[in-house]
């Protein structure tokens, strides 16, 4: 290691003990910054004879506000593309896909029950994320990285972001209105967790943006269970803002809190029940589907934004966290099963590489895995 990189090292270290002290999340997003900077600047790791990740060669993720508009029309072209390109998926398994859009979707479906409420969670959704954003770049020519949805630019009113301003730019806006009722949901597992669903301003399907014409196959499958999910069942884009999930979870406070957290057990926890809920319900519509909720393309923005945390945190210390796992592998841990290392396969199916080991995929630098987030 070079001196000038020894002294960085010396230097972030020291950053490192103030910020832990204070941990305002800029100075904590800053630190990120700079080490993953570093050391994708000095990285080593190489995989099966490959090009180590290095600056050149990284996908570095952005807000979607920080990206130019011809940037983000090239992005909202390959997720339109992705639901053009032929489905993956044997109709064997999910007969209802049409499309690569709604491998996704079934994918998600099939490991539902083992990747949320569970330690499998995060790194699960972390793999899930960089294959969308893999076959946006294989299937679709994308040439960008993913970018994420920062909801604390606009949690007061995150229907005033520009990702859902309902231009040719966003996702589209708000579903139609159509009258319903807050919905008390029970998560159906043993420990019956409640979810209020209130009732949102839309409900029907959304009436402007690029998704306007956008049919997804699949689901639904949550509240009612009585349909496989896996079945054709084609439909529109839904959703049913709720601004005040957002005004309450989406904070800076909220990732303030969540950034304290010493151990990935409670960082799971006050992420899955707070913040990750709250990107979810305050979107509604497709996305309160615990199952199908990737036939939103803003799963993909909302799971960005809670790896970019997922990563930030790892990097307050690295020694420690890179690693760290906790709880089971089942939701709730029912069925009773081991807990969670480094060494599970974690399985995707027709997605990505199908099956892949959590060990590799920890460190966003340190494998096949190659980005960090700006
Ligand atoms: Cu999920």
């Amino acid at each position: 290691m070079r001196f000038s990189t020894l002294l960085s090292v010396f230097f972030l270290a020291l950053a490192r003990q103030g910020l832990c002290q204070n941990g305002t999340f800029d100075g904590l997003a800053k630190v990120y910054h700079e080490s993953s900077l570093l050391r994708a600047q000095n990285n080593p790791f190489r995989r099966d004879g490959q090009p180590a990740c290095t600056e050149d060669n990284i996908r570095v993720r952005r807000s979607w506000v920080n990206l130019t508009l011809d940037e983000r029309a090239e992005y909202i072209a390959a997720v339109k593309c992705l639901y053009e390109t032929p489905p993956l998926s044997p109709k064997s398994f999910a007969p209802g896909a049409r499309h690569h859009a709604d491998d996704f979707s079934a994918c998600h479906y099939n490991q539902t029950e083992y990747i949320h409420f569970s330690g499998w969670l995060i790194p699960w959704h972390r793999y899930f994320v960089w294959s969308y954003e893999s076959s946006l770049r294989d299937f679709c020519g994308y040439t960008g990285a993913l970018p994420y949805w920062d909801w604390t630019e606009q949690y007061e009113s995150h229907t005033q972001h520009p990702l859902f301003d309902g231009s040719d730019y966003s996702l589209g806006g708000n579903g139609e209105y159509v009258p319903h009722e807050p919905q008390n949901l029970t998560i159906p597992v043993p420990s019956r967790p409640q979810v209020l669903f209130p009732a949102g301003s839309g409900g029907g399907c959304i009436t402007d943006g690029p998704f306007v014409n956008v049919t997804s196959n699949l689901g639904p499958h949550f509240p009612v269970q009585e349909t496989t999910g896996l079945e054709y069942n084609p439909h529109c884009l839904k959703r049913d803002f709720v601004e005040a999930l957002s005004q309450q979870f989406l904070t800076t406070a909220s990732i303030e809190n969540l950034m304290s957290q010493k151990s990935i057990g409670d960082f799971r926890q006050v992420l899955d029940i707070g913040i990750h809920f709250a990107g979810h319900g305050t979107v509604l519509g497709g996305m309160s589907d615990l199952w199908v909720s990737p036939e939103d393309p803003v799963f993909f923005f909302h799971h960005g934004q809670l790896d970019r945390l997922w990563s930030i945190w790892q990097e307050q210390d690295l020694a420690s966290r890179m690693n760290q796992t906790s709880d089971t592998q089942t939701w709730d841990n029912v069925p009773a099963s081991p807990n969670v290392t480094v060494f599970d396969i974690l399985d995707y199916g027709v997605i990505g590489d199908g099956r892949v080991q959590m060990v590799d995929i920890v460190d966003t630098m340190g494998g096949f895995l190659c980005y960090r987030y700006e």
